[in-house]
């Protein structure tokens, strides 16, 4: 049996990976950071699983990665999903990011081998973030795009942080010889994403929005009107908030976490380490993903729902990212299972299911 071990099991990629990693028949050790709340609720569903093991640790905190290395050595995969995520964050939060998203990921290597585990193999999270304000452009259909060659031109803390972590794991994988590689994954988002993350916050919103809507039966706009920050009835007795976001304008490529997680395990077989990118190579704006996930409640004048609030612009924004994974499609075999039709759907639908089953609780 083949034994792995997930920094960052807590979050969206790490949940995905436990899933994965179990069904194909690992023993996976979770690292999670002490919390004055419960965190495990993306992996509540695998909690009484034999071969899953919780044990405590953080990768700000070297020592104690180097307990739980010492005490798993026997460990086949480190994946190194753990940090702190939120891009718009990292302009308030720079030191901390840098030491979890930059320095964490050193802490694990530097462990790796102090504690000789040469025959491990590692798994870096790196992110699309890192090109920032860079592109190429093919010469033939003259589209932008970004792949493992394209230079580096960070635009936030964050993505500094995983730059020299990523850079980190190239060094020691030619210094060392470790078997490390970086998985450039562009946005990949699903019903166990963050809260405070686009695509979530939208999905969300449109959800609670649905149920406003149908608890005071309104069963068309016309029975509502709108001030600057709120929706209201038409006697203005009864309102809520409009959805507020910061900028539309910018372009992403995204993707469903469940198909990227299986990219990292399959850059984990391969018998040499390497970096790939990994997306769906289709890009659209914050106001595509609103035409998209408004079409649920047949709205098509999403605009008037929005409020824009300039709390939610970053100081420096990257503005265009499409990857091209074409290194991962021949060398991994891999490629992406879901559009973005439908992940704007099964986001919706799980939000539902969710209140749904809150409520039946309830009772
Ligand atoms: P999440 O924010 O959902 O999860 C981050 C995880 O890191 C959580 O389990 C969190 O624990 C843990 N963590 C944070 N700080 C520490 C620490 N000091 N010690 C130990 N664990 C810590 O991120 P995602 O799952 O979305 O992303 C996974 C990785 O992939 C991240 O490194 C992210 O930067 C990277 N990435 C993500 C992309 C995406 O689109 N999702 C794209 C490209 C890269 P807790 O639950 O306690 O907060
Ligand atoms: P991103 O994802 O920064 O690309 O990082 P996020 O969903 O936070 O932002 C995407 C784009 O939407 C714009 N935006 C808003 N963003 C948030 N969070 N909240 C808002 O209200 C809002 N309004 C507009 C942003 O400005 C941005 O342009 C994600 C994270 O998962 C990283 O960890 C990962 O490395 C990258 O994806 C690839």
């Amino acid at each position: 049996m083949k034994k792995a071990i997930i920094f960052g099991i807590t979050g969206q990629d790490g949940s995905h990976l436990a899933d994965l990693l179990l069904s194909k028949n690992y023993k996976v050790v979770g690292v999670v950071r002490r919390s004055s709340t419960d965190t495990t609720s993306r992996i509540r569903h695998l909690l009484e699983r034999d071969n899953l093991e919780i044990v405590e640790g953080d990768i700000t905190d070297s020592r104690s990665v180097m307990n739980v290395l010492i005490k798993n050595d026997d460990v086949d995969e480190i994946y190194n999903l753990a940090a702190q995520s939120h891009v718009g964050t990292s302009f308030k939060q720079a030191a901390l990011t840098w030491d979890i998203t930059g320095k964490g990921c050193m802490n694990i290597l530097e462990g790796i081998v102090d504690a000789k585990l040469m025959h491990t193999r590692f798994y870096q999270a790196s992110s699309s973030e890192m090109f920032g304000a860079s592109y190429d452009v093919d010469c033939k259909t003259m589209l932008k795009y970004q792949n493992e060659n394209t230079k580096f031109l960070p635009q936030s803390p964050y993505a500094i942080s995983k730059c020299a972590a990523h850079y980190t794991v190239r060094l020691y994988r030619e210094a060392y010889g470790l078997h490390a590689s970086a998985g450039i994954l562009f946005n990949h988002e699903g019903p166990r994403r963050g809260d405070n993350f686009v695509t979530k916050k939208i999905t969300n919103w449109i959800v609670d929005f649905t149920t406003w809507l149908e608890s005071n039966e309104f069963s068309s706009c016309e029975q509502i009107t709108t001030s600057d920050e709120y929706i209201m009835s038409n006697d203005r007795s009864l309102s809520f908030p409009k959805l507020r976001l910061g900028n539309l304008d910018a372009c992403r490529d995204w993707g469903y976490a469940g198909d990227y997680v299986r990219a990292m395990w399959l850059m984990m077989q391969q018998d040499e380490p390497d970096d790939y990118v990994i997306c769906t190579g289709e890009t659209h704006t914050i106001k595509d993903f609103l035409t998209l996930a408004f079409k649920f409640m047949n709205i098509d004048d999403w605009a008037k729902y929005v409020y824009i609030d300039p709390a939610f612009y970053r100081p420096a924004e990257v503005d265009f990212l499409r990857g091209d994974s074409s290194k991962a499609r021949s060398k991994l075999g891999w490629e992406p299972k879901c559009n973005l039709e439908q992940l704007v759907s099964m986001m919706i639908n799980a939000k539902i299911n969710e209140k749904l089953q809150n409520h039946a609780r309830s009772f």
